[in-house]
């Protein structure tokens, strides 16, 4: 039952308290039945919210009563797309993933009861262009939320989006929560050094600090440069007559590819759990860059060979070769798993691009 602050009944649950203490902390599965005549909203705070993983996850903990508070840094350029549909029921404050002051500072005014660390340099291509920046944004940035956390919202649940991407040439196929990690950029080593300093943020002092391993994961609002957006916006393009090429790099590389609006409610499980703990999400199925392209040209009634083109400059200097995740724990502890097929996921991409291509003709 949530009490004032959007906490809730205390019960035997081990969290933290100020001091980093073990405390009795409270428990939401189950016994989550607001009161809305006596009692406040539980309060979500996300860093990354203007992100593709932000924005869904906005989403569903409105639809689940939260109160959500959103981190944006400062740009030139007011950069809401993804949330325009919910700006009204959000509140946004600005903060840096680079300036530990301003996390400890929002930390403090907010007083969360989540918090969902999202922001990253996510695209591992650019992480080899900018890899200080890359380590400083996606692995020193987990340290700094954390320690703000610790600090000023000790009671806070933490969950930090770690990535497929750690187990890089794959130690073992599945990829599950044991599975060795071989990170393969810039990118990857960061996402492990976020990792642990969370499994060592949780050991040292007690916190309820939760990973989410997520294997990749798709919608009509990934950014463009990712692979399976820039497939299935060219497309769009193509049939609209817009252009006639695509320009890819390597076509042999497998993922395991989801929907993002369904991983991010693995994330909010993980913070429901009585015991904080790492969680592969994945789909189980792995799929070649190769057959995305035929997929999402057929959704179109083109054919991908007339169109694709290979570009040695856009092969990686070092690449993930095959990624296929064992979600089992997940759907054991958590209750959850993928409701979105990889060929439901690229037909939507594909017909939220054309039409938004066709607006855009407008
Ligand atoms: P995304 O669309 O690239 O969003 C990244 C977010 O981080 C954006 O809101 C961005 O803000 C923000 N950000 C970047 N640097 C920041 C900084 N210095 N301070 C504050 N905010 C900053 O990524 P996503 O796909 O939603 O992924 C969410 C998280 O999950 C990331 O940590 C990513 O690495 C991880 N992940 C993603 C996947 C996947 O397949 N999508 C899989 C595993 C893990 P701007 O809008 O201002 O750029
Ligand atoms: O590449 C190949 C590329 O950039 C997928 C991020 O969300 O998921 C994402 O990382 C594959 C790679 O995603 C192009 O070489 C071929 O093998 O869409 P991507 P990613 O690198 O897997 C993980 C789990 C994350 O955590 C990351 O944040 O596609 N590929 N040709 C290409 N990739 C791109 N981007 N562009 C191409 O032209």
């Amino acid at each position: 039952m949530l009490t004032a602050r959007g906490t809730l009944t205390p019960t035997t649950r081990p969290g933290v308290t100020a001091a980093g203490a073990p405390r009795q902390a409270p428990a939401r599965v189950g016994s989550w039945r607001p009161n809305l005549l006596e009692v406040a909203r539980p309060r979500a705070f996300i860093t990354g919210i203007t992100g593709q993983d932000g924005s869904y996850l906005a989403e569903l903990l409105l639809s689940r009563g939260y109160e959500v508070v959103g981190m944006v840094r400062r740009t030139s350029t007011i950069n809401f797309e993804r949330l325009a549909h919910i700006l009204d029921r959000i509140t946004i404050v600005s903060g840096d993933l680079m300036d530990e002051a301003s996390l400890a500072r929002l930390l403090q005014q907010h007083r969360p009861d989540e918090v969902y660390n999202l922001a990253a340099q996510s695209f591992v291509h650019t992480s080899w262009e900018q890899a200080l920046l890359t380590g400083d944004a996606t692995a020193l940035g987990v340290t700094r939320v954390l320690e703000a956390v610790r600090l000023v919202a000790p009671e806070a649940r933490f969950y930090q989006a770690s990535s497929s991407e750690m187990f890089g040439k794959v130690l073992e196929v599945p990829q599950r929560e044991s599975t060795p990690f071989y990170p393969r950029s810039p990118y990857g080593v960061a996402k492990v050094y976020g990792h642990w300093i969370t499994v060592n943020y949780r050991e040292s002092y007690g916190m309820h600090a939760s990973n989410g391993i997520l294997f990749n994961h798709e919608s009509p609002r990934r950014g463009l440069e990712f692979v399976s957006r820039k497939i299935t916006h060219a497309v769009a393009r193509i049939k609209h007559g817009l252009t006639d090429k695509l320009l890819l790099g390597n076509l042999d590389a497998r993922r395991d590819w989801g929907f993002a609006g369904d991983y991010v409610d693995a994330m909010w499980r993980m913070l429901q759990q009585d015991q904080p703990d790492d969680y592969v999400v994945a789909t189980g199925t792995t799929t070649s860059v190769r057959h995305l392209c035929e997929l999402a040209f057929s959704a179109a009634d083109l054919d991908w060979q007339s169109h694709v083109v290979q570009d040695p400059q856009l092969m990686r200097p070092a690449e993930v070769d095959l990624l296929i995740g064992d979600a089992s724990k997940a759907k054991r502890v958590l209750g959850w798993e993928a409701a979105t097929s990889f060929e439901q996921l690229i037909e939507k991409m594909v017909r939220a691009d054309l039409d938004l291509v066709a607006h855009q003709l407008r």
